[in-house]
């Protein structure tokens, strides 16, 4: 079952966002693996945003994600990654659907509340930095989908 890396961003904690983002995996189906309330550090910001760094926006983006906590969690459930991106929308907030996460919520493209790994091979990097493997909770979900 494929899994992804998700963190409500500091301005979805100061928004008072958190319960109604997770509200939207939840109500999909999915599965929660981890959660945690974490400051992000300065080197683990730029380890979640290697792929950007040399780009104009990169130190505004550290700064961004350091600014306050964040909700990190870990979701499991078929094609999540792919899934999980169409719920939280697209990047730019102006092309961002009404009914995803960011189409709903966010104003403000930098401030777009919510982070989601774009490729299997991100999911397990950022999923590392924030996350030991004993963090990572097994159990049975039985009911799956049917809300
Ligand atoms: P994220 O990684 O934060 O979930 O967002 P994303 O996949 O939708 O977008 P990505 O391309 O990975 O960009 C990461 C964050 O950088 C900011 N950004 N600014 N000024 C710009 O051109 C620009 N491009 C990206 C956004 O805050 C975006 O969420
Ligand atoms: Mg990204």
């Amino acid at each position: 079952m494929e899994r992804t890396f998700l963190m409500v961003k500091p301005d979805g904690v100061q928004r008072g966002l958190i319960g109604r983002i997770m509200s939207r995996f939840e109500d999909k189906g999915f599965k929660l693996v981890a959660g945690k309330f974490v400051q992000v550090t300065v080197e683990q910001a730029k380890r979640h945003y290697a792929e950007h760094d040399g780009k104009p926006f990169f130190d505004d983006l550290v700064s961004f994600i350091t600014s306050g906590p964040v909700f990190a969690m870990v979701w499991e459930g078929e094609d999540i990654i792919t899934l999980s991106r169409m719920l939280i929308g697209k990047t730019n907030v102006k092309e961002a659907l009404p009914g995803t996460i960011r189409g709903d919520f966010a104003a403000i493209t930098p401030h777009n509340l919510i982070h989601g790994s774009d490729s299997p091979e991100s999911a397990a990097r950022e999923l590392r930095n924030f996350f030991e493997e004993d963090e990572l909770v097994a159990y049975d979900k039985t009911i799956a989908v049917w809300t």
